[in-house]
This record gives C-alpha cells, sequence and structure tokens, in this order.
C-alpha cells in the first residue's frame, strides 16, 4: 500500500504504528481538555490517508429499489446543520491493560484511543428521506457505510453497517460530519465527511465515505463481519477463531468505563485524581469513585464536566491518604445503577477492556 502520500499528523501523541499511522495521546493530557481539540484525538487507520478536494466529492445513495448521488456541497446547502457532542472511542481501548491477562492480537493502544468533540453535519435521516430512501417499514434493514476511496489493509474497502432503525433515531442518530470542532473535518479524521454513530464503537464511524446503501443485511466487509466482536475467552487463537466469527454479534456499544489520567500527591493528607468516564449501553455516567484501599472503601468524585449524555465526563477529587506512594482505582456507574466491574474480561481481539482504572501515585 502506498503511504507516500500521509498528510501531516499531530505532534502530540505517542505514534503506535506508522503504516497505517495508529497514534495516540497520553490520558494525562486528554482530561486537561472537555473537548477534544484536533491535535489531541487519537488517529486509527486501516491503511493509508488520503486528502479529497470536497468541491468533488460525491456520496452515492443506494436504496433498496433506487440510487441517488449527492455532492458534499449540495449536502451542506440542502439540510439544516445539527451539532451533536459524542464521544469516539476505539473499540481497543485499554488493550495494553487487557495483554497483562493474556496476549492479544491488536495494536498495543494504551487509554488514549478516546475523543470527546463536537460534530457538525447532516442527519443521515434527513437525507434518505429527502431521496426517498428511507422505506416505511425499515426493521430488519441495515444501513451500510463504505469507503471505497480509500485502501484498507484485510478488504477492497472500509466498510461497517449499523440496524437502520438505530441509524435513522432522530435522538439522535447518525450524523454524516463534515465539522469537527467547529472547523473542517481534516483528512485524519475521515474528510470531508465522515460518520457519526453516538453510542457505537468507533469502527463504525466510517472515515471518507462515499457509498451508503440500505440492504437488508449487514455489511459484508471484513470489519463488520471477521473483527471487532467479542469471543468468548477460551478462545485463544486466530485459527480457532475462523470458524466462530460468523456466530458472534458484531459489537455496538463499548462498556461503561473510567481511566484515571493524573494522580498525585496534593497534600500530606491527601490525593489528587483526575480522570473520564465514558457511558455504555445503559446511559449516562452518573457516578464516578475512586479507592485506595483495593476497593474497600470508595470516596465520590466530583463530575467536573458532562455534556448530554452521549459525552464523557470529566472528574476529579481528593482522597484522604498519608501514604507517599499508592495506587488508586476507579470505578463509573451509570443511571442505571449499573457499576464498572473490577475485571475487564479477555478476548483474542483485546476489544472492550473496562475493568477499574489504576494508577499510581
Ligand atoms: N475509512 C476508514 N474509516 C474508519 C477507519 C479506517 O481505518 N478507515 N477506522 C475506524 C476505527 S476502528 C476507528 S476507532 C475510528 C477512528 O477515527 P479517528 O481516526 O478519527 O480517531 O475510525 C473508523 N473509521
Ligand atoms: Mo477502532
Amino acid at each position: 500500500m502506498d503511504y507516500s502520500s500521509e498528510p501531516p499528523h499531530s505532534s502530540h501523541l505517542v505514534v503506535r504504528g506508522k503504516e497505517p499511522f495508529n497514534a495516540e495521546p497520553t490520558a494525562a493530557a486528554l482530561v486537561e481538555f472537555p473537548l477534544t481539540p484536533e491535535d489531541f484525538v487519537f488517529c486509527r487507520n486501516h491503511g493509508p490517508i488520503r486528502e479529497f478536494d470536497p468541491d468533488s466529492y460525491t456520496i452515492s445513495f443506494k436504496g433498496t429499489d433506487k440510487d441517488a448521488e449527492l455532492s458534499i456541497n449540495l449536502i451542506k446547502s440542502l439540510f439544516t446543520k445539527v451539532e451533536v457532542v459524542s464521544v469516539l472511542q476505539c473499540a481497543g481501548i485499554r488493550r495494553r491493560e487487557m495483554g497483562n491477562i493474556k496476549p492479544v492480537h491488536g495494536v498495543p493502544w494504551a487509554d488514549g484511543v478516546v475523543a470527546n468533540c463536537r460534530w457538525g453535519g447532516v442527519r443521515l435521516r434527513d437525507v434518505l428521506q429527502h431521496l426517498n430512501l428511507l422505506p416505511d417499514d425499515n426493521t430488519d434493514l441495515h444501513v451500510c457505510f463504505a469507503s471505497f476511496a480509500t485502501l484498507c489493509q484485510d478488504d477492497e474497502y472500509y466498510g461497517s453497517s449499523i440496524p437502520l432503525a438505530k441509524a435513522t433515531d432522530t435522538d439522535p442518530g447518525v450524523i454524516l460530519a463534515y465539522e469537527m470542532n467547529g472547523e473542517e473535518l481534516s483528512p485524519d479524521h475521515g474528510g470531508p465527511l465522515r460518520v457519526v454513530a453516538p453510542g457505537h464503537l468507533g469502527a463504525r464511524w466510517v472515515k471518507w465515505v462515499d457509498t451508503i446503501s440500505i440492504s437488508p443485511s449487514e455489511s459484508p466487509n471484513f470489519y463488520q463481519q471477521r473483527d471487532y466482536k467479542i469471543l468468548p475467552p477460551d478462545v485463544e487463537t486466530k485459527e480457532a477463531a475462523k470458524p466462530l466469527w460468523s456466530k458472534y454479534p458484531a459489537m455496538t456499544a463499548l462498556p461503561l468505563n473510567s481511566v484515571i489520567g493524573t494522580a498525585y500527591k496534593s497534600s500530606p493528607d491527601s490525593v489528587f485524581i483526575k480522570g473520564y468516564a465514558l457511558p455504555g449501553a445503559t446511559g449516562q455516567v452518573s457516578a464516578v469513585e475512586v479507592s485506595v484501599d483495593d476497593g474497600e472503601t470508595w470516596v465520590r468524585m466530583d463530575i467536573t464536566y458532562q455534556e448530554g449524555k452521549l459525552s464523557w465526563s470529566i472528574w476529579e477529587g481528593q482522597v484522604a491518604c498519608k501514604a507517599e506512594h499508592g495506587n488508586v482505582w476507579s470505578r463509573a456507574i451509570d443511571v442505571s445503577g449499573k457499576v464498572q466491574p473490577r475485571d475487564g474480561e479477555w478476548n483474542l481481539r483485546g476489544v472492550a477492556f473496562n475493568g477499574w482504572g489504576r494508577a499510581e501515585w
């Protein structure tokens, strides 16, 4: 694959792989910004990054019985612009920690593959409705997103899908985004147009999207069918996984999670702790607690930032503790009362790790 025309990348990221370019900031840097500035947004790629001319960029829409095409300029002018704050996270978040249990396959991500941004664009629902591509009965249909214009490692194109009913929900459903944090979406993050699928793992947020089709089945793409699935913990090799991929469901939401970005001695009697927390499928984070005694007792932290139900939460607080050095754990609790578990469960691909956050001071 040709990596000779990569755009320049942010220098604030720890590079985990050059070709394709995979890089993440530290959690300590991330928690300093409620909205993640572009330079601190991780880059996750399965192939080379391409720059496109927005003036000649078009998207093909394929319905069940007819097709249509729209230029990006037309998309911008025809539909009401919406903005949503939503956290984007890669399924491989905290894979390194899972790798401490047993080796896993994949980019060795720490806890920086997460970004809380304001996405600007149009609702997929509005576009499909305008093109008369939205069937009255959307049950059992899927919407497939593809980028044929970019190459990737495991298939002829990058693709994913989401059940159509979910994607065209108005709360908020899928956004076709051309802006990130009020700026034009950069090539690194999928400009001129990318899928923003709040509540779904990053793998569904197809960058440089150029084809959107309605289909009775999920995307046949590798990244929908043969990856981004949680296999049972006794499946330990690629060979053993082969016959099983088709038997397990594609991942949707990532789990309730929390991570400590900073922990330091703030006075002889106290430790200051700051981190982020991520909502899971059962709703927004309602509390974050930390423990300096292995989970015996928990101290509630203050949530200092949260914007709507799709954003991450930033939290901080002090814990009384005289020890010069020690360990601190964090756990998030959501509106349904669900509590982040102590141990994350191992799986072959190292996805969706969400054991208690941990740091040392
Ligand atoms: N076309 C394309 N879209 C893609 C990918 C890719 O490799 N190619 N990676 C996906 C994955 S796995 C993630 S986590 C997000 C990362 O988005 P970012 O690089 O803007 O952080 O994009 C998704 N969309
Ligand atoms: Mo990802």
